[in-house]
């Protein structure tokens, strides 16, 4: 897959603000400061056009990037940031929801989890949340470049289990951009194109 063009043109909290529903979609979800954003920027080639930070909670809208005006790559907030109040993390689950709960043209959802941790209790809600309505799920393990070799096979064992996955799951870094192609092989095959 070649990245020709990109644009965030929607910013939205509810439905109404959502693009029509003509293009394809990829839902990225994780928990805050996993990098969703830094993996959109890897996708996409650009260093920060979705906007990154050190400190969890900077993404706080669903924003929708068009890229190659053809279909898009849906960057939310991330979840379970202790930091926000119980109230506001229920203002996320309940924005994804209604994501998720309406959008036909969702075709492919990548959960980021964060590679140097066992998944915590609300990775494993999510995970649970989204198989029930039956999307196709690729699990992305972010932050590969700093994880040493001598641990992959614990942390490997861990998510697997964790998360009692049945598939495989990605190593993903977007500082060295590991796991790049793979995505965009998943993402070529569910828009059929290579
Ligand atoms: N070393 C390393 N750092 C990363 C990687 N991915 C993200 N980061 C860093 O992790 C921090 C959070 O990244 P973001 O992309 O903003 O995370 P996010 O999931 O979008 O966070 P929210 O918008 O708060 O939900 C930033 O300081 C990134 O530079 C990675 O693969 N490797
Ligand atoms: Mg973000």
């Amino acid at each position: 897959m070649k990245i020709d063009s990109v644009e965030l043109t929607h910013i939205a909290v509810r439905q109404s603000q959502y693009p029509e529903p003509f293009s394809p979609e990829f839902l990225l979800v994780g928990r805050s400061n996993v990098g969703k954003s830094s993996f959109i920027n890897a996708i996409i080639g650009r260093k920060n056009y979705a906007r990154t930070s050190s400190k969890p909670g900077k993404t706080q809208t669903l924003n929708f990037y068009h890229i190659n005006q053809s279909f898009y790559l849906v960057d939310v907030p991330g979840y379970g940031y202790s930091k926000l109040s119980k109230d506001s993390d229920r203002k996320i689950g309940m924005m994804i929801e209604e994501y998720l709960k309406s959008r036909t043209n969702l075709h492919h959802v990548f959960m980021l989890i964060d590679y140097r941790h066992k998944p915590t209790e609300d990775d494993i809600l999510m995970y649970d949340f989204l198989k029930y309505y039956n999307i196709p799920i690729t699990i992305v393990a972010t932050k590969y470049d700093k994880v040493g070799a001598s641990m992959r096979a614990k942390q490997d064992k861990l998510i697997k289990d964790t998360l009692k996955l049945t598939t495989l799951f990605v190593h993903f870094s977007s500082t060295t951009k590991k796991g790049r192609e793979e995505i965009y092989k998943i993402m070529g095959d569910s828009l059929n194109i290579s």
